[in-house]
């Protein structure tokens, strides 16, 4: 026993220490009674004084404290440091510290500290006697990242899953966990730039037409980065548009009661229906729609009148995947002729060899004339031509309904010629032949 505190200690008959934890300096005292006169003995035994530092929301903390002496000089031989958590008061072991493994050291780092905000309690011992500092200064650490959540984007998206008005707006929402807070917001849309938002909140505008994915993190102010979330929007503000045409192989003009057109929208669409093909020109005609996506088939049936039929598709008869209905598509037409042409020889002629006929007819058409040798000479002709062995030609008549067929013979043949005409118009009516002839 080397010093006087303990031999005087040994004197006494009642030792009672108490210990002020919150009260600086902590003291302690003695209080003896002995056998017929008392003597009181009263030392006091500073307490430390206990700093915090470290880099701004490092879970290392340094703790350092001052040395706890008696009031007659004597160091405390070990220290406890315990670690209060501000949020809750719990405390626990700090530094590797505990009564049974103090430190003799002024200072210590206390590592792997969880997130929270900390306060640090240090206990001197000198023997019997302790002595325990008043709480340090806070110091708050923070390991821990934040989340973000995306809200609900406006305007809300169909049914589809699709929005067709632009911008989209994506509202995020940042949460801290720990004291450091919410530094910022980053995001980007695509592969784009990456915006960064000093902000707990932010919101993400998207236009542009396609599917667009925002990627987002939030940042708190200890640089701790949350999971990256994201978004897909996906957006169509296009209106699909739409074209009718006659289907490859579409008579035009046509002598049938039937006809084909296509309608083909520049993109998938849905509701497109017979109904909503528009016809006009045509008495009796009917459609009917086959096809999905964005190609149809338009089958017409029943014609019975002539004239220009006329198909079109008017706005807003079906939608894309966002709702945009379409804009209205042109017409396209097919004439229905079943009135077959007429036609009429003017004249017959031959000088020489060169027989020549002209007519016309009732309406534009092709004629197919037949110069045929009759089966005498001229003056005792008697007998028709047997046209399957003779000459063709074919005039296509213009718009002026006039018509010439040349042929050429030999000119010395002294046999009679006929010429047999028959008109065709361009729907495929055959007119009656008429025959003109003998020349010779
Ligand atoms: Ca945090
Ligand atoms: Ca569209």
């Amino acid at each position: 026993m080397g010093h006087g505190l303990l031999r005087r200690g040994v004197l006494l008959g009642v030792v009672v220490l108490a210990v002020v934890t919150c009260t600086q300096p902590a003291w302690a005292f003695w209080r003896t009674t002995g056998l017929g006169s008392g003597t009181a003995v009263t030392a006091t035994f500073s307490a430390p004084v206990v700093t915090v530092s470290g880099t701004a929301w490092s879970s290392t903390v340094h703790v350092a404290w001052t040395a706890a002496t008696t009031s007659g000089g004597l160091a405390a031989q070990s220290y406890v440091v315990v670690r209060v958590d501000e949020a809750d008061g719990s405390t626990a072991a700090a530094c590797g510290t505990s009564a049974g493994s103090p430190t003799a050291s002024l200072a210590c780092d206390d590592p792997a500290v969880p997130t929270g905000t900390h306060r640090y309690v240090v206990t001197a011992t000198q023997q019997s006697w302790t002595s325990t500092s008043t709480a340090s200064a806070a110091f708050a650490t923070d390991a821990t990242a934040p989340s973000i959540v995306a809200g609900s984007v406006s305007p809300v998206a169909n049914a589809n899953g699709y929005q067709r008005t632009a911008p989209v707006t994506v509202p995020l929402t940042a949460t801290d966990v720990g004291p450091a807070g919410v530094a910022s917001i980053s995001y980007r849309i695509d592969g784009g730039t990456v915006t960064t938002v000093a902000a707990a909140t932010t919101s993400v505008s998207v236009s542009g037409d396609g599917t667009r994915v925002v990627t987002y993190a939030a940042t708190d102010a200890a640089g701790n980065v949350s999971v990256i979330g994201s978004t897909t929007v996906r957006l169509d503000t296009t209106a699909p548009t739409v074209t009718v045409a006659k289907a490859g192989g579409q008579a035009d003009p046509t002598n049938a009661s039937t006809a084909q057109l296509t309608v083909t929208f520049s993109e998938a669409v849905t509701g497109f229906t017979s109904t909503d093909v528009v016809l006009s020109g045509v008495t009796g005609a009917t459609a009917a729609v086959s096809g999905t996506g964005a190609s149809y088939t338009v089958a017409i049936s029943g014609m019975t009148g002539q004239g220009t039929l006329s198909v079109s598709v008017p706005a807003a008869a079906a939608v894309d995947v966002a709702d945009n209905p379409n804009t209205a598509s042109g017409t396209a037409t097919v004439v229905r002729d079943t009135v077959a042409p007429t036609v009429a020889v003017s004249s017959f002629t031959r000088s020489g060899g060169n027989l020549t006929v002209t007519g016309t007819t009732s309406e534009p058409a092709s004629v197919t004339v037949t110069f045929c040798r009759g089966t005498g000479l001229l003056f005792i002709n008697l007998l028709p031509p047997i046209w399957g062995s003779c000459t063709e030609t074919v005039v296509t008549v213009s718009s002026s309904n006039s018509w010439t067929a040349p042929a050429t013979v030999s000119s010395t043949d002294a046999f009679a010629y006929y010429a047999r005409a028959v008109p065709t118009d361009a729907a495929g009516n055959t007119g009656s032949a008429v025959v003109a002839g003998p020349v010779g």
